[in-house]
């Protein structure tokens, strides 16, 4: 009797302990969204013509076109509003948003006008406030955020002074005028003390933009960045440091750079130089799932940069990848909010063949800390994956399979190994160059990988004539 008693006795103080720990941890921790690259296509229309279903889709046919979209096809509103419904459903009530641009078709200049390209960044805004209406939302402009796309100047323009206006109640007014001249701002993360957030306009760097190929500091980010990183750690703040266009190389196709050389090796200073305040950064723009690493220069791992997947499922058409598409993907981020560390990645999705036959039903694709054995999402344990990745076959096939949000169960062979091991480890170009070689030489099985890569430039060589 008193056994039993002196036992529950126990067991409530276990509970009550239990309790405590549990409030504890909960309150050392938050979560927000990352969702990016919607591509809202208002031209998709499903009828009897697969080349007529969408402008995005050019010349491809739109084969398996359903009212959740296509593989050749940017998002039909349908998807758009599904995916903002899923936030909603999964975590109605997260900390932050951010969002990191892309949000128009891709199509010709031609088809598109400023005015077309703020309304559309307008009615997304629309959808995410009214499902959102008080949450914080940290917004980075992407290139096809523009007209025309990509070419963002480095200065004062009608755009920017527009979308800061459709985006103002997110914006404190000191954004508003950074924003003005040059598309980029800075706040304290949820107005807190200590925390801060820096959201870049890294399409000035991008190779394709025409007006700022030669400036040394278009807008003058670089030194704006490199000034509010220092007071961040004058004032012992942690930064998130968010944007579109990363650095580093793509890693679906050998050697696809996105920044100018120049742009690239500054960038990778920056967060060298400041990384003992940047607790994580969040892009987009390669609609896939993936991260980059970034070391000081004992070869420590410092900082994670991770690339979250995107809405539109659209398939590339970037010449030499192959099964370019993607499944509509959307993620929360779980971090300690005394550290701002990344402890967990949750990553959902849609599978749009499913949707399109009935089953619109979003599901979680998978949980980092579960499905690759790591305690967190810290910059050692990223690295610590990276190895993973690139020793284990099981891991590279995981690691692979999320990649394209589940689109591509395929097996990634040596030579894709290569690719996704050398663009995730190296963002600076010369270090990716030799890692190719490095890699493809440790890739084991003698010489079949240099045959099939002569084979490929004979091949190659051989379509050009
Ligand atoms: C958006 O999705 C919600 C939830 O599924 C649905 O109730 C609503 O009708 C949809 N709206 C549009 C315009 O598709
Ligand atoms: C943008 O707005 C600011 C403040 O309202 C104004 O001073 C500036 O001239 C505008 N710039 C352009 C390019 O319209
Ligand atoms: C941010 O905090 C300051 C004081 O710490 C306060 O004056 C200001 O109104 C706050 N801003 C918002 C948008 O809550
Ligand atoms: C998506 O749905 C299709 C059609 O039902 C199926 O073949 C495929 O395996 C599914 N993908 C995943 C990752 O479950
Ligand atoms: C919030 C909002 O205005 N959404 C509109 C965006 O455009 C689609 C398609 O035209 C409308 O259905 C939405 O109501
Ligand atoms: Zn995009
Ligand atoms: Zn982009």
């Amino acid at each position: 009797m008193t056994f039993r008693l002196q036992r529950f006795r126990f067991q409530t103080w276990e509970l009550l302990l239990c309790c405590l720990l549990f409030k504890g941890t909960l309150a050392l921790s938050g979560n927000f969204w990352h969702i990016t690259d919607l591509h809202w296509d208002p031209s998709y229309a499903l009828g009897d013509d697969p080349k007529k279903v969408c402008a995005s889709s050019g010349v491809r046919p739109a084969a398996q076109a359903g009212a959740f979209g296509d593989y050749a096809c940017d998002s039909p509103w349908k998807l758009i509003n599904s995916s903002v419904y899923a936030m909603k459903k999964f975590l109605p009530d997260p900390d932050f948003i951010v969002w990191t641009g892309d949000d128009t078709p891709h199509v010709p200049d031609r088809d598109l006008s400023q005015e077309a390209v703020l309304s559309i960044i307008s009615n997304l805004t629309d959808a995410i406030k009214q499902v959102f209406p008080n949450t914080k939302v940290y917004s980075a402009l992407g290139n096809h955020d523009y007209h025309p796309k990509s070419q963002l100047p480095g200065g004062p323009s009608v755009m920017y002074n527009q979308t800061a206006l459709i985006w103002q109640h997110w914006l404190e007014p000191e954004s508003r005028e950074t924003f003005q001249k040059g598309g980029y701002y800075t706040e304290k993360l949820l107005n807190k003390t200590g925390f801060r957030i820096l959201v870049l306009n890294t399409n000035l760097y991008y190779d394709r933009n025409l007006l700022t190929k030669d400036a040394e500091d278009p807008a003058g980010q670089f030194s704006w960045a490199d000034r509010v990183l220092a007071e961040a750690a004058g004032h012992k703040e942690k930064v998130y440091v968010i944007g579109h266009v990363p650095p580093g190389v793509f890693e679906k196709r050998r050697n696809k750079p996105w920044y100018r050389p120049d742009f690239n090796r500054r960038y990778v200073d920056l967060i060298v130089k400041h990384h003992s305040v940047i607790a994580g950064q969040f892009f987009g723009h390669h609609h896939t799932d993936t991260f980059r690493m970034f070391y000081d220069s004992e070869g420590s791992p410092i900082s994670t940069m991770f690339l979250s997947p995107g809405v539109t499922p659209w398939e590339t058409t970037l010449p030499g990848v192959k099964n370019g598409a993607n499944n509509p993907g959307i993620r929360i981020f779980e971090y300690d909010s005394q550290t701002l560390l990344v402890k967990d990645v949750v990553t959902y999705y849609l599978n749009l063949t499913h949707a399109n036959a009935g089953w619109d039903r979003w599901e979680k694709e998978y949980r980092l800390t579960e499905s690759f054995h790591v305690p967190d999402a810290s910059p050692a344990s990223m690295q610590r994956l990276l190895e993973g990745i690139s020793t284990d076959r099981c891991r590279l096939q995981k690691y692979y399979q999320f990649n394209s949000v589940s689109y591509d169960l395929g097996e990634c062979d040596a030579a894709c190994r290569v690719d996704h091991v050398c663009s995730l480890r190296e963002v600076d170009y010369d270090r990716y160059e030799r890692c190719l070689v490095t890699e493809a030489a440790s890739s084991g099985g003698g010489g079949s990988l240099p045959v099939l890569s002569v084979a490929a430039s004979i091949l190659f060589v051989l379509n050009q004539q």
